[in-house]
């Protein structure tokens, strides 16, 4: 009898135990959490005290959400997602959780490179630290370029090429190439290339939109990271001039000690800046076609008529038209023969303008694998993917699915915000939602893109409509007409109309 009680007392203090530990794992493991304190261990200026102090406001933070998050749930809101699915009407495989979809980006998965009062650079942590996974896209990485009006970023150069797109704000952006040096006055829907090693300085030159650019860049040192160098600067940014020996530096600029400290010392606005209205007026001044040898600049003959007429200028997406264009959404697109510079990477880059309450009709890429930043408006994606599937389940399941002859799908949905990221592997099929209150507007980069074909799986030309009537009554097991009336029945192309709008209130809801 005590014996028993003594075990049952035993059992019982393990089980807290567990309980406890159980929980403040899971604390650590919050991504958020995660974020918030490598920002405080990073901060600029704070001292080790400050930093302690920084990281228990992000415990408390955390401790305060998870509790509010609590209460809503028991209020019946539902957590955070931003649509609310209501099983009973859902037939599909197991859905992913979005904590655990390894081919979502949020807010908290980014890293702050730079942040000043003008402005901030943010780079999304590398692909295989969120899942192995994305190993075929390792080596590039993307981020963005945020900054007030009239600021300056200081001159820099990356280990890495870069391409960049402009969403908002109008950035003049000056480039050393060989001997020369070139402006470029940029505004929205323009493509860059800035070639690895490049020195370049941007401003952005409008009065009162703040500029907002995503960044992809593919690093040529170290495949999955790299570096920024800065050429001027002193405390902060650093200049890397700093690195070098006196004796060095005095020997390299026939200049005195003394002098050289002054000059690398000064610098500490950090490397987004503010500028004069008359150093931005200075700056603002296109260099294309100045030069006298526009239309015939760089090695390749070109005409006044070609769309990339400067071999190292921008190329705009929206001066193109529309690949696709209809009332629920439009699409650009720019290949290497748009955009001469995208071919080194075998890169494609579009972007899709999805009308609220539309979608795009369920497609996939043939060998491209798309990486999306969400620029604008929100919504969600769905996406059938076969390695989640064969990796979740018990080991029986996966046993079971090893001797089975066909793959089984999982159904990957995330929610789509401003400054959200998404992967899109090739041959996967995706469709995106745009929500019923915004257009939801996404920019994508596609690497691997040479030869690269969508096939549309709905609407009009999808895959399976040009299958031959008997290859169809085979492959579906039924009498063709169900086939063909269900596969031509949507006479509408890519963007279609959405969930929203034909069950409103039914399938989804917006918490
Ligand atoms: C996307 O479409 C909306 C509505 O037509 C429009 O206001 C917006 O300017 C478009 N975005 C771009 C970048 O063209
Ligand atoms: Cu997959």
């Amino acid at each position: 009898m005590e014996l028993k009680s003594k075990l049952c007392l035993v059992v019982l203090l393990f089980s807290v135990l567990l309980a406890v530990s159980a929980s403040l794992d899971y604390k650590e493991r919050d991504p958020e959490l995660k974020q918030c304190k490598h920002q405080c261990k990073h901060q600029r200026g704070y001292d080790e005290q400050e930093k302690q102090l920084c990281e228990q406001r992000c415990d408390d933070y955390i401790k305060q959400k998870r509790q509010e998050e609590k209460q809503r749930g028991r209020e019946g809101g539902g957590g955070t997602s931003f649509y609310r699915y209501d099983e009973d009407q859902y037939q599909g495989q197991g859905q992913q959780q979005q904590d655990q979809n390894p081919y979502l980006f949020e807010d908290q998965d980014f890293e702050t490179q730079i942040e000043t009062d003008q402005g901030r650079v943010q780079i999304l942590q590398k692909f295989t630290d969120k899942s192995d996974l994305l190993r075929g896209i390792e080596n590039f990485r993307i981020g963005s370029l945020v900054t007030k009006p009239h600021s300056f970023v200081a001159p820099h150069h990356h280990d890495a090429d870069c391409v960049l797109f402009v969403f908002q704000g109008r950035p003049t952006i000056t480039m050393v190439r060989g001997e020369k040096r070139e402006s470029h006055n940029l505004e929205r829907g323009d493509i860059l290339r800035v070639p690895a090693g490049t020195p370049v300085y941007i401003i952005n030159r409008d009065d009162n939109e703040k500029l907002f650019v995503v960044k992809l860049l593919h690093p040529v040192f170290l495949p999955d990271q790299f570096e920024t160098f800065y050429e001027g600067g002193g405390e902060n940014p650093e200049s890397f001039f700093k690195a070098f020996s006196p004796q060095v530096l005095q020997a390299a600029f026939k200049t005195e000690r003394d002098e050289l400290e002054r000059l690398f010392g000064q610098q500490r606005q950090g490397s987004i800046m503010k500028a004069s209205r008359e150093q931005i007026e200075k700056m603002s001044h296109s260099t294309r076609g100045r030069e006298g040898f526009w239309p015939f600049h760089g090695d390749e003959p070109s005409t006044p008529f070609s769309t990339s007429s400067s071999k190292s200028g921008p190329f705009n997406l929206f001066k193109k038209r529309p690949s696709q264009s209809n009332r629920h959404g439009r699409l650009f697109e720019a290949d290497s023969n748009d955009y001469k510079q995208l071919e080194e990477l075998d890169l494609q880059i579009s972007f899709a303008n999805i009308t609220r309450g539309s979608m795009t009709a369920p497609s996939f890429n043939s060998k491209a694998t798309k990486i999306a930043f969400v620029l604008d408006g929100e919504g969600f994606f769905e996406m059938a993917c076969p390695h989640l599937a064969s990796q979740g389940g018990s080991q029986h399941q996966q046993q079971r699915q090893r001797r089975s002859s066909s793959p089984s799908y999982q159904n990957v949905r995330g929610d789509l915000r401003r400054g959200t990221v998404f992967i899109v592997p090739a041959g996967h099929p995706v469709t995106a939602i745009a929500s019923s209150n915004n257009n939801l507007q996404v920019i994508c980069f596609e690497v691997n893109a040479k030869d690269n074909v969508r096939f549309p799986l709905a609407g009009k030309k999808n895959v399976v409509s040009l299958f031959e009537r008997e290859a169809k009554e085979l492959a579906f097991g039924v009498p063709v007409r169900e086939v063909d009336r269900i596969f031509n029945k949507q006479d509408g192309e890519f963007f279609l109309e959405g969930p929203n709008n034909q069950q409103q209130g039914r399938m989804w809801s917006v918490v």
